[in-house]
């Protein structure tokens, strides 16, 4: 590959006979020559710029003279079966595109010649790049990112770093390409260590000493998901779901990002207090997902007399109204409502759901109850999120606000009951620190059903 770098400061260039990149100069990979720019003027003070026409601040560098140096690169030596897309030439501009890893790929397999034009001032006038794409000359106008260089110098050496790099040949282990950052996962890379396993206090994590492949993978990789989602979210959103195990799937959940039923995507989630505004959103929500937890011997009639009594827009008004009731919903990026929690809270230490079959004397975490007894009323997953691990932010952020305002009493509990047939949410709740303490009966309609009634203390670990 040959990189031709005109600018105002040819010296600046000496640094690519350095390292890596001055190694694969020596050795034939790629050859880089830089050009005075002001070699390409007629007059004695070797003028590159000019004013802006329509007015306003700093110089504009003048495209006659660009013309000439540039066609003088791309003529010299040219083969006449240049294809389309085998040259390039690379205008850095902070109002460029944001130079990626896919076109430093891209001009790596595809270019052999690049010529980078380093503008100074306020930029290149703009018919060069025109004319040059206008010319069957791939031109890239690229920015290093949202900041400000005075030239396009340092952008010119990244480039040609970037690139050279990937050139065949350069990188000894082809597989350190893979699992870089940027690389094909798309992650950021995992942190790294060396020894001292022990240094100012802080060790190798010991996983990564324990010989076990597997686990010291799986943890790299739930270190990966935990930098990319922390520094640059926008790359989760764009994972490739099919391409998630399981594993990574339960990691992301516990960073806020799920994976629906059928999605391409992690979808960030935020769980939050409801407001009045929620109530209608609410109200389908649960029209929606009661009927896949009643009980199968439940007539539909009786189903939809409960959905129209119980879960009307009115009901859930006064829900989100009321401050005994706290309504928590867990949502998606696109505001659709992925599940929600509703919890009856008592007046002091006293008991939600007495007449309701509430397990007064039942022990809390192993201990008798000192505080208030609070009944978790409702608590959905909508049908396309369930086993996406909605279930444990939805639980985690509603423990949190319960705990909270339950924060003066030594052992307050919570209870709920289920379906007793309904084995995938007795497994759920099991899993969310819930513990089997009765049964009771209720009626949805005219017919009497039995619960399983689940309770767990309110102390956040
Ligand atoms: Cl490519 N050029 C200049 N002048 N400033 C920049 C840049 C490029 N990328 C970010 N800032």
């Amino acid at each position: 590959m040959r990189f031709d770098i005109i600018s105002v400061f040819p010296e600046f260039f000496s640094v690519l006979d350095l390292s890596l990149i001055g190694k694969a100069q020596e050795r034939g990979i790629l050859s880089i020559d830089s050009h005075d720019l002001r070699d390409w003027t007629d007059d004695p003070h070797r003028t590159v710029d000019d004013s802006p026409a329509g007015g306003g601040a700093g110089m504009v560098m003048r495209p006659d003279i660009w013309g000439k140096a540039i066609d003088t690169v791309l003529s010299d030596g040219a083969g006449a079966g240049d294809e389309a897309g085998s040259v390039v030439v690379a205008i850095p501009t902070p109002s460029g595109t944001p130079l990626t890893q896919r076109t430093c790929e891209r001009i790596a397999s595809d270019a052999h010649h690049v010529v980078i034009a380093c503008g100074r001032y306020e930029g290149i006038d703009a018919r060069v790049a025109q004319h040059y794409a206008a010319n069957g000359v791939q031109v890239i106008e690229y920015s290093l990112g949202d900041y400000v260089l005075n030239g396009g110098e340092v952008a010119a050496v990244a480039l040609v770093e970037a690139v050279g790099r990937l050139l065949p040949g350069m990188v000894g282990n082809p597989e350190s390409l893979v699992e870089e950052s940027h690389g094909a996962a798309g992650l950021l890379e995992y942190p790294v260590y060396t020894r001292p396993v022990s240094w100012r206090e802080a060790d190798i994590p010991a996983v990564l000493l324990s010989g076990n492949h597997g686990a010291a993978a799986r943890w790299r990789k739930d270190r990966a998901l935990e930098k990319t989602a922390a520094r640059r979210p926008d790359m989760v959103a764009k994972l490739d779901a099919t391409a998630l195990d399981k594993k990574d799937k339960a990691t992301l959940a516990s960073l806020g990002y799920l994976v629906p039923r059928g999605g391409t995507r992690p979808v960030p989630v935020r769980a939050r207090e409801a407001t009045p505004r929620d109530a209608l959103a609410l109200s389908e929500l649960a029209a929606r997902t009661f009927p896949d937890a009643a009980p199968a011997y439940l007539t539909d009639e009786s189903i939809q007399s409960f959905i129209q009594q119980e879960l009307s827009l009115a009901r859930f008004q006064k829900y989100v109204a009321n401050d005994r009731d706290r309504v928590i919903v867990l949502e998606a990026d696109s505001k659709d409502l992925v599940g929600y929690a509703l919890t009856i809270v008592p007046e002091a230490d006293g008991i939600a759901g007495l007449d309701e079959g509430a397990p007064v004397d039942a022990l809390i975490d192993g201990a008798e109850r000192s505080g208030p007894l609070l009944e978790l009323s409702k608590f959905y997953i909508d049908r396309q999120w369930r086993g996406s691990g909605g279930a444990r932010i939805l639980w985690d952020f509603t423990l949190a606000d319960l705990a909270s305002t339950c924060d003066k009493w030594a052992n307050p509990g919570i209870f709920l009951g289920t379906n007793a047939a309904n084995r995938r949410a007795r497994h759920a709740y099991r899993k969310l620190g819930f513990e089997e303490v009765g049964t009771r009966q209720f009626t949805v309609g005219e017919q009497d059903n039995r619960d399983v009634v689940f309770a767990r203390g309110l102390r956040v670990p």
